[in-house]
């Protein structure tokens, strides 16, 4: 039996707040064995972004081991509107796969951050800090093992497709010497446990880009999205500021609704792989100078 993410009314929200001792160990059983994610209420976020910058650090250290988010081994990424269009520009839509989708304010489709393997990493928590937040740009987190599950019992050679790789372009994070375009299973049976690779919109553009086209691997993406959509399958979260949204990204897939583009939202994002080794509890509060 694999624990399911909760979507029966109310939503409810997992709280756990920095003057409980107990959090760490709480959140990896909730990412573990629990629902697949955790918001973590009352980070500090100081006085500019660089103390909220070392609060969602210390959050990661304490979780995992950060990965890099971009060649230059940035550990924390901003995420906001820099105005670039995902699917919407036609010089985009030409090259799609080259978009980073943490700069737009356009809806991000259920994906997996781990599916691309940015730089050759396994991502399997990603954390999402609200720094600046506004009305829309509310996540939804969906388990995707129930995905798979909904999938093999209604449409079983969209499953089996999805079990056999499937081609991401990842030209915005590659490392020298590594392939434009990595094959992975969407869904996966890691020595280690299960892992998804959700992200059709980027598997379709990178189809797209390799001029290629694969009939049955698109009619499996449209299944595999429209399970996705079901309503009853996700959960809404709506981070306020000082709010650090956990997921497992091996198990829950997330998607972001649009929000207003001249709304200030900041969002910091870390990529951890986990389990940490020995790695020491951090005190609470993050102490900010
Ligand atoms: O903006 C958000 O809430 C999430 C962004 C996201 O999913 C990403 O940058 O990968
Ligand atoms: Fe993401």
């Amino acid at each position: 039996m694999h624990p399911t993410l909760r979507s029966a009314e109310p939503r409810e929200r997992v709280e756990i707040s920095h003057d409980d001792p107990g959090w760490r160990a709480r959140v990896v059983g909730l990412l573990d064995a629990g629902p697949g994610y955790a918001v973590v209420r009352d980070v500090p976020l100081g006085v500019d972004l660089d103390h909220a910058k070392r609060s969602v650090f210390a959050i990661g250290r304490a979780l995992g081991s950060p990965m890099w988010q971009d060649d230059m081994g940035t550990v924390v990424w901003i995420v906001h509107n820099a105005g670039r269009r995902l699917y919407s520009d036609a010089r985009e839509m030409m090259n799609p796969d080259s978009v980073k989708s943490s700069t737009t304010n356009e809806p991000l489709p259920f994906h997996c951050d781990g599916a691309v393997r940015w730089l050759g990493q396994q991502i399997d928590t990603v954390l999402l800090l609200a720094y600046k937040t506004t009305v829309g740009g509310a996540n939804r987190l969906v388990d995707a093992e129930r995905v798979y599950g909904a999938l093999q019992a209604e449409d079983p050679a969209a499953a089996l497709r999805l079990v056999q790789p499937v081609p991401f372009g990842r030209k915005t994070g590659m490392l020298p010497g590594q392939a434009p375009v990595t094959y992975q299973p969407v869904f996966s049976w890691e020595p280690n446990g299960f892992r998804a690779r959700i992200n059709s919109q980027r598997v379709r553009a990178t189809l797209r880009s390799l001029a290629c086209v694969d009939v049955e691997l698109e009619r499996a993406l449209d299944v595999l999205d429209s399970v996705l959509e079901r309503d009853e399958l996700s959960v809404r979260v709506h981070l306020d500021p000082g709010e650090c949204l956990v997921i497992n990204d091996r198990r829950v897939a997330h998607a972001r609704e649009p929000f207003d583009q001249d709304a200030e939202r900041v969002l910091l994002r870390m990529w951890l792989h986990r389990p940490p080794v020995n790695r020491q509890d951090v005190s609470w509060p993050v102490e900010l100078d």
